[in-house]
């Protein structure tokens, strides 16, 4: 199998041209999306938040960075998406109030699409009525939450308190994630799942379903 490690460093680089340019020489040479996600530019993020951890770069570095990975899911998210013909379930997505994070959502959210749910995504730094008013909205059977932060992480619980005082909590399944959150907080504020990444993700919303 073809290997990619231009992308890897692309993307670490915060070299969007580039890393647009390798996407596409390797969707030609027929890579699968998952493959180049996973192996190369998870990695990439992986290695940057290490880098900014040890002082190694800033918060430039990583918008850099971020800016590459977006160009290039660009290029993956069409052949990431199903048919969409039928559904298999409705999903509200939203990063978490005061949290700008959204690739590791947005990931989410194109790989429940492309297994067949309608995913409705709210975007970052959604306020607790914000996310109450799209699942009165929408009637979701899943609301999925994302926050990356230690300091944001707690605005999950205050989603779900905000359901249960507009009679909404037991209308709908909630599952979370983000690098912060664990099975245990998960179950501590009241969710009905958590995973780790955006594969068990879509085993989890079929399993919530
Ligand atoms: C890129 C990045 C940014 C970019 C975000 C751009 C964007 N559009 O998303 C920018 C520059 C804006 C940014 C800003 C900040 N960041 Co930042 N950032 C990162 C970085 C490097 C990568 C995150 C990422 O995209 N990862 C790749 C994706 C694919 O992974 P992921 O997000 O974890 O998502 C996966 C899983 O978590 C899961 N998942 C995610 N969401 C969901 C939801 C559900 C429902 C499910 C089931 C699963 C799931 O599935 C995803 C796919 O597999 C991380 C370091 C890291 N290694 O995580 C720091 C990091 C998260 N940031 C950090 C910090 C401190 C900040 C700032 C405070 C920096 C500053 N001083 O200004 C600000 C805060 C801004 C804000 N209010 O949100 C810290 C957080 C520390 C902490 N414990 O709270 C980290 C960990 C860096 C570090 N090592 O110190 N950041």
């Amino acid at each position: 199998m073809a290997e990619f490690p231009q992308l890897h460093d692309a993307i670490l680089a915060g070299n969007l041209n580039a890393a647009v340019a390798v996407t596409k020489e390797a969707v030609e040479a027929g890579a699968e999306p998952g493959d180049l996600v996973n192996n190369y530019m998870i990695k990439a993020m992986e290695d940057i938040g290490a880098k900014f951890e040890a002082g190694q770069a800033y918060v430039p570095n990583l918008l850099m960075a971020a800016r590459a990975m977006k160009g290039s899911l660009e290029i993956l998210k069409p052949m990431m998406q199903g048919s969409g013909v039928t559904s298999m379930g409705k999903i509200v997505i939203a990063t978490v109030k005061g949290d700008l994070h959204d690739i590791g959502k947005n990931l989410v959210a194109s790989m429940l699409e492309g297994c067949g749910f309608e995913v409705i995504n709210l975007g970052v730094d959604q306020s607790d009525q914000k996310i109450v008013d799209a699942v009165n909205q929408h009637h979701p059977d899943i609301l999925a939450l994302s926050a990356l932060l230690t300091t944001t992480m707690g605005n999950m619980k205050v989603v779900i308190d905000a359901l249960t005082s507009a009679g909404l909590r037991d209308s709908v399944k909630i599952m979370v994630g983000g690098a912060p959150i664990s099975e245990a907080f998960a179950k501590e504020i009241g969710a009905d799942g958590y995973s780790a990444n955006a594969n068990e993700a879509v085993a989890l919303a079929k399993s919530l379903i």
